[in-house]
């Protein structure tokens, strides 16, 4: 049984390494690609991503384009990552001759995937909700098509990460972005799954992980993987700015779920304030939604290396 799947991520390193995990999964039909222009400038991550489907051979998968651009805008330097990863030399010898982008805006083609599907599709968000959201308000009858919405956003019981002027810290980024749409797409009560900071903050990229793949190397998944997860590195080493598989952790929910713990929690978004973008607690007025909670960390890395240790 394949599972049809959308994705809308938003250009970062973990983004585009979600990307390449996710291609490994052959239960998975991916349908479709969205691009939010969040933590990314779009041109630079829709090349990366186009380059990714080059090295799986997939040149069927089209790429949107997000029109929709959030009230609190991602620091440029991050923006700027998938500009490394193009200049990486396994990606700089594939020569993309046109993009694969589809003709419509990112929200109207997540529209249109899920009108055409057959069944109900699962949507993948590894940054914030604006298409998604944008896409169902306008076309409501959609939302029966909607298997599961997997999300990597916000922070219940631990802090957030957002690190900015007039700001209490509570947030994490991919909600704060868009605080209103990712309201919005709670309020629709669809099946969704929440992969939060308090889950996230388990699986620290680490030297210790990177050396493992690295053994693997002559395989070029694992050679890339190690590559892409090495211009991490630098970040500032505190937990607050560390970098995390937030993504990676969300996409490997599809291959291996018993890695993750779960628990069920009635939430809401703030959406103006010092803590717009917090996730928070609302029992009696909140959104039920399942979010990931503890993460079995040696079995989520064996099964990283196992998808990674495979030839494309
Ligand atoms: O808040 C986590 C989200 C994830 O979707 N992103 C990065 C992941 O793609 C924002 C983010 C938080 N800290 C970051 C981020 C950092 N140090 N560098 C780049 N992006
Ligand atoms: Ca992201």
């Amino acid at each position: 049984m394949t599972k049809p799947v959308l994705m809308d991520h938003d250009g970062g390193v973990d983004d585009l390494l979600s990307l390449m995990l996710l291609l490994t999964m052959p239960h998975v039909a991916l349908r479709g690609v969205a691009i939010t222009p969040a933590d990314c400038y779009f041109e630079w991550a829709a090349e990366a991503t186009a380059k990714i489907f080059d090295i799986f051979g997939r040149h069927d998968i089209l790429i949107a384009r997000g029109d929709l651009h959030g009230v609190n805008a991602f620091p440029a330097e991050w923006r700027a990552q998938p500009r490394i990863i193009n200049a990486l030399p396994e990606m700089l010898v594939r020569r993309i001759d046109a993009l694969p982008l589809a003709s419509v805006p990112a929200r109207e083609f997540l529209a249109q995937q899920l009108a055409a599907a057959s069944e109900p599709v699962t949507v993948l968000m590894t940054g914030p909700a604006s298409n998604l959201a944008a896409a169902l308000a306008a076309h409501p009858e959609l939302r029966q098509n909607v298997a599961e919405v997997v999300w990597m956003a916000g922070a219940l019981d631990v802090a957030g990460n957002v690190r900015i002027f007039a700001h209490d810290g509570s947030a994490e980024w991919n909600v704060f972005w868009d605080p209103v749409s990712a309201r919005k797409l709670l309020e629709m009560r669809l099946p969704v799954t929440i992969f939060p900071l308090d889950a996230t903050n388990h699986v620290p990229v680490t030297l210790k992980f990177l050396q493992r793949l690295a053994q693997q190397r002559q395989h070029l998944l694992s050679n890339l993987a190690g590559q892409f997860w090495a211009t991490t590195i630098n970040t500032i080493p505190h937990v607050d700015f560390m970098y995390h598989m937030w993504d990676t952790l969300a996409t490997g929910y599809f291959g291996c779920p018993q890695a993750i713990t779960f628990r069920k929690m009635e939430v809401t978004v703030v959406d103006s304030g010092f803590n717009a973008g917090q996730m928070i607690l609302a029992p009696g007025s909140g959104q039920w939604v399942q979010v990931a909670d503890t993460v079995n960390v040696p079995m989520f890395h064996d099964y990283i290396l196992q998808q990674f240790n495979q030839d494309c």
